[in-house]
């Protein structure tokens, strides 16, 4: 029995060798595997159900074969990816999960969630990710045409990437106060999220806190879970 967690690949055209990568993945390990979770941020950018590319039909391909042969692939979404909807699940058998998801893994109740939400000290993305979370916002946006909507995304990322050169480090990590309260509030031992691309085992004082790491050209983060133990591969 082995449960695989990956996250953050930020899928896109420029990067054809991480989506390489992804497809050897499903088609290699995740087979193997009672479940593959995915903890958002798949693709760098999601403007709604109705885009279609070859990446994307290929990435769809990828899921669709994995859970018609039997493993199980559920997603969280990322802040990237947020608008991903039940279109897209009911093409790939892709089970979505809300924002915070509680497994037993071997024994050890652990949360799931993607880590945006843990990063409460950037208070400018917090202030972005309430607005874009809105559902009449949403149904809205996806309202536009794609050309329309393909143009107001390009502003957004745009805009963002000039805010972004001001922000420390630190204001782009996880509130550990704030992490360890959710932690508490959710009861659980043990954490797993991505978001901040820092790829680590952090043992704090009451739980484990497992980082995803990102995908690079040369480098999948893939945490893989059995019942002798957990580690990425
Ligand atoms: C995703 C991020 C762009 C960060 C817009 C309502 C609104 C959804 C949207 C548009 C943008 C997602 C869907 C994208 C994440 C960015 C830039 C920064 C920090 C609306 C609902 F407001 F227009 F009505 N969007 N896209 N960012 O390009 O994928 O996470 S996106
Ligand atoms: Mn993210």
């Amino acid at each position: 029995m082995t449960y695989y967690f990956i996250a953050d690949l930020h899928l896109n055209e420029n990067q054809p060798e991480i989506t390489r990568l992804f497809l050897q993945f499903m088609q290699e390990k995740a087979p193997l595997a009672q479940a593959v979770y995915i903890l958002g941020d798949l693709f760098d950018f999601w403007i709604g159900d109705d885009e279609e590319s070859e990446l994307i039909s290929n990435v769809k391909n990828a899921i669709k074969t994995l859970t018609t042969s039997g493993t199980k692939c559920y997603f969280i979404c990322g802040n990237r990816d947020f608008l991903i909807g039940k279109s897209f699940s009911e093409q790939t058998g892709m089970v979505i999960l809300p924002d915070y998801h509680v497994i037993d893994l071997f024994g050890t109740s652990t949360l799931l969630c993607h880590g945006d939400t843990l990063c409460t000290d950037d208070k400018k993305y917090q202030q972005f990710r309430k607005k874009v979370h809105q559902k009449w916002r949403q149904a809205i946006f996806l309202m536009f045409p794609l050309s329309w909507r393909i143009r107001i995304a390009e502003k957004i990322r745009a805009k963002s990437k000039q805010e972004k050169r001001g922000k420390s480090a630190e204001i782009m990590d996880v509130n550990t106060e704030f992490t360890a309260q959710i932690v508490t509030k959710f009861k659980v031992e043990q954490l797993i999220h991505g978001h901040t691309h820092r790829q680590a085992i952090h043992n704090h004082n009451h739980f484990t806190r497992i980082v995803l790491g990102d995908w690079k050209a040369d480098y999948a983060s893939i945490l893989e879970v059995k019942k002798q133990g957990t580690r990425f591969i």
